[in-house]
């Protein structure tokens, strides 16, 4: 199958026109506010404006990417310890996007049986936001899809919400060649799964590769 390489890797088209990656920044850059810690579904507030989610293993770069996406260092807390983020917590974009940051899973003294059970109030979340235009399932480009995320993309395809899976931390990749077989190869991992958006997002929150072209991919699904 052809899929489309990432944004920033060679011979990629431009998967944006100027005008939109414009937009996006212009969007991103608007006032953001962090709103809540959710630690139950009932303390949320009513579905009444377009959300997107970022989920992910524990330390795979969630909060980070957040923040980057924002351009704010500290706006969501990101940490070298695992599991850090342990609510729902809320941000509000310009009044009118929220963004979800979700509880990592994959992070236990037992990880096979953490994995397996992926956060169960993260898994409530994902069930109950009929706003929720789509979830950033974040991958950390040097593991790629492990058997943990199976359970992540089982529990998104069973909740029928559309999730776009991003590769993160792709500074730590050698060569773009290296990011763009991984992001071919991921892509079809999931071509069959029901709710997976096709097309494989990669970005390094770190030195800012891919974060103009993911803004675009999120304005394009809140707004578009
Ligand atoms: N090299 C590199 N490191 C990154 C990048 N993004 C995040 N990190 C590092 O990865 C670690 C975890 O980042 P977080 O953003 O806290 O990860 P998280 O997914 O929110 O983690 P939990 O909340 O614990 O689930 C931190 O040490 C970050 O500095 C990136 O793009 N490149
Ligand atoms: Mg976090």
């Amino acid at each position: 199958m052809t899929q489309t390489p990432p944004p920033g890797v060679a011979g990629a088209e431009p998967l944006f026109s100027e005008a939109a990656l414009e937009a996006a920044r212009v969007l991103f850059a608007r006032p953001v506010e962090f709103l809540l810690g959710a630690a139950h579904t009932d303390q949320l507030p009513p579905p009444d404006l377009p959300e997107v989610a970022f989920a992910g293993r524990s330390n795979v770069g969630k909060s980070s990417l957040i923040n980057a996406l924002t351009g704010r260092r500290d706006l969501a807390r990101a940490s070298a310890e695992p599991g850090r983020t342990r609510e729902v917590n809320l941000f509000l974009l310009d009044g009118r996007l929220r963004i979800a940051d979700l509880p990592g899973y994959g992070f236990a003294k037992a990880p096979r049986k953490e994995a397996a059970k992926f956060q169960n109030l993260a898994r409530a979340y994902l069930r109950g936001r009929p706003n929720l235009k789509r979830v950033y399932l974040l991958i950390d480009a040097r593991h790629g899809l492990k058997a943990a995320d199976a359970e992540a993309l089982d529990a998104l395809d069973l909740a029928a919400v559309s999730y776009q899976i991003v590769l993160t931390k792709a500074d730590k990749l050698r060569s773009r060649d290296e990011l763009q077989a991984l992001v071919v190869e991921t892509a079809a991992k999931v071509a069959r799964r029901p709710a997976a958006f096709p097309r494989v997002a990669a970005c390094s929150a770190r030195l800012g590769g891919g974060i103009a072209e993911l803004r675009a991919e999120i304005d394009a699904a809140a707004f578009g």
